[in-house]
């Protein structure tokens, strides 16, 4: 799939639309996400421009994926998420393509947690 470069999540990117963000680094963004599941749900985008999980898995270099991760480790800190610090748990997915039911063609890591969040696979 192409990427399109006026998806919702590019134009956060280029500051064309508001944004709660969380915390950012040279390769990544975080913010909140507009509809929260949970008390904790923060998306995780890389600045680069990929659709979905595996295309950032198969062409990002290893500093975008480095520091996009890194940012990731930063919000469950940050929100207090990290279980070597205590937290209670989290989760972290990513939906891709049409039966992943992906909604925004930018690649983006849901960073949940602050409740117990029941079982994903019956
Ligand atoms: O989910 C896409 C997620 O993106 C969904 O949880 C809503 C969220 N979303 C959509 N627009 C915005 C804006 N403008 N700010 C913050 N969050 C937003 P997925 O199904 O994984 O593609």
């Amino acid at each position: 799939m192409a990427y399109d470069p006026d998806n919702i999540f590019a134009r956060i990117l280029r500051g064309e639309i508001p944004n709660d963000t969380v915390a950012e680094n040279e390769h990544a963004l975080a913010f909140r996400d507009i509809r929260p599941q949970a008390p904790v749900h923060v998306l995780v985008i890389p600045r680069g421009a990929y659709v979905s999980y595996d295309d950032f898995a198969a062409n990002a270099s290893d500093a975008e994926i480095a520091g996009f991760h890194r940012l990731v480790a930063q919000v469950a800190r940050s929100e207090g998420l990290m279980l070597a610090e205590g937290s209670a748990g989290f989760r972290a997915i990513t939906n891709a393509g049409e039966h992943g039911v992906q909604e925004v063609p930018h690649f983006h890591l849901h960073l949940l947690g602050g409740r117990p969040l029941g079982r994903m696979l019956a």
